[in-house]
């Protein structure tokens, strides 16, 4: 049976880090792209050496032309340009949208046939732009940015109430980092809601909402500590979860950027919704009913949204 095959597109920090998960969980063979020299080359070789201590089998290459992601089942974008402090996810609308004509090309010409899941920031622009210029099907296209942002937010919460982040659930939905929408009635510590432990006083309301903006200003923190770059471990462990869920056709429920055509009221746009992953790609979208404060809260993410993208056609007219 022959292995499956994992391009990652981009090889900087969170290239690296995908493709040293990805060997770890020996999801397959892995093929890192940049278009820097020796970076992707250097990394697969470090990677490699390091799987006679971890015990894997995977083989790392590294490339600098696309011809290498031939044939990839999955390929994983994180081409372009990464947040320095000061800067918003938005400054880098115009430089990474660039990118995306180039990754969309290549992953056209060579592996039409893969799932593909956009990390490049702005994410919910990004990942539009990366399948109207791939013109791969919209459920093989999908961006990752709910798994960390409910990550991040799973974390505080867990540590909030010192219990296993095995327990901990989160929902959330909509853009990525300042406009998410958690869902507090549907995240909960082994089944029990949020505003319940409130009730049961196990946290305040107060003490809730800050957790809720730590959570969207969770990577500018990380940015504003590191000050060369921004977050790269658990970026790359969201992607790799949801690659997983395809490769192995797991079925898992996890919050993503996915195409939207009518669901929540949207049309033709990516916005962070929950979805089933399995072997079809994005399997289905999750609908679930919103009260009248999470309704305004999402309609303002998908309006922020909207706005990018609008910025993207401005400066690609193909886009429309
Ligand atoms: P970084 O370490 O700079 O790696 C980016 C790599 O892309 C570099 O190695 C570049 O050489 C390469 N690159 C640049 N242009 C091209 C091109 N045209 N073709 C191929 N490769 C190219 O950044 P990073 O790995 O830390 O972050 C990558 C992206 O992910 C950035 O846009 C971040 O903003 C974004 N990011 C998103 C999230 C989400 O949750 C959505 C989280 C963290 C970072």
């Amino acid at each position: 049976m022959a292995r499956n095959k994992i391009a990652l597109i981009g090889s900087g920090m969170i290239g690296g880090t995908l493709a040293h998960l990805a060997g770890l969980k020996e999801l397959g063979d892995i093929v890192l792209f940049d278009i820097a020299e020796g970076t992707p080359q250097g990394k697969a070789l470090d990677i490699s050496q390091s799987a006679p201590s971890e015990g894997f089998d995977s083989r790392l290459s590294g490339a600098n032309d696309y011809s290498a992601i031939e044939g990839a089942d999955v390929c994983i974008v994180t081409a372009g340009v990464a947040r320095k402090p000061g800067m918003s996810r938005d400054d880098l609308l115009g430089i990474n949208l660039k990118v995306m004509e180039q990754v969309g090309a290549g992953i056209k010409k060579y592996a039409p046939n893969a799932f593909v899941i956009c990390i490049t920031n702005p994410l919910d622009a990004m990942v539009w732009a990366l399948q109207k210029f791939s013109g791969l099907p919209k459920n093989k296209v999908v961006g990752m940015a709910g798994v960390l942002d409910s990550g991040r937010f799973r974390h505080f919460l867990a540590e909030e109430f010192n219990v296993s982040i095995e327990d901990v659930t989160a929902f959330v939905l909509g853009g990525h980092g300042d406009t998410m929408v958690p869902l507090a009635r549907y995240s909960t510590v082994a089944g029990i809601p949020l505003p319940d432990l409130v009730k049961m006083g196990w946290t305040s309301k107060d003490k809730l909402e800050e957790i809720i903006q730590r959570t969207r200003d969770g990577g500018a923190e990380i940015v504003g500590l590191l000050k060369t770059g921004s977050a790269y471990y658990a970026p790359a462990a969201s992607a790799i979860l949801m690659a997983e869920s395809y490769l192995k056709d797991k079925k898992r429920v996890l919050p993503c950027a996915a195409h939207l055509s009518g669901q929540y009221g949207v049309k033709d746009m990516y916005v962070g919704v929950p979805c089933i992953i399995g072997e079809g790609g994005v399997e289905r979208v999750i609908e679930i009913e919103l009260n009248k404060t999470e309704q305004k809260a999402f309609d303002k993410s998908v309006e922020s949204v909207a706005g990018l993208c609008e910025a993207c056609i401005g400066i690609a007219p193909n886009l429309k």
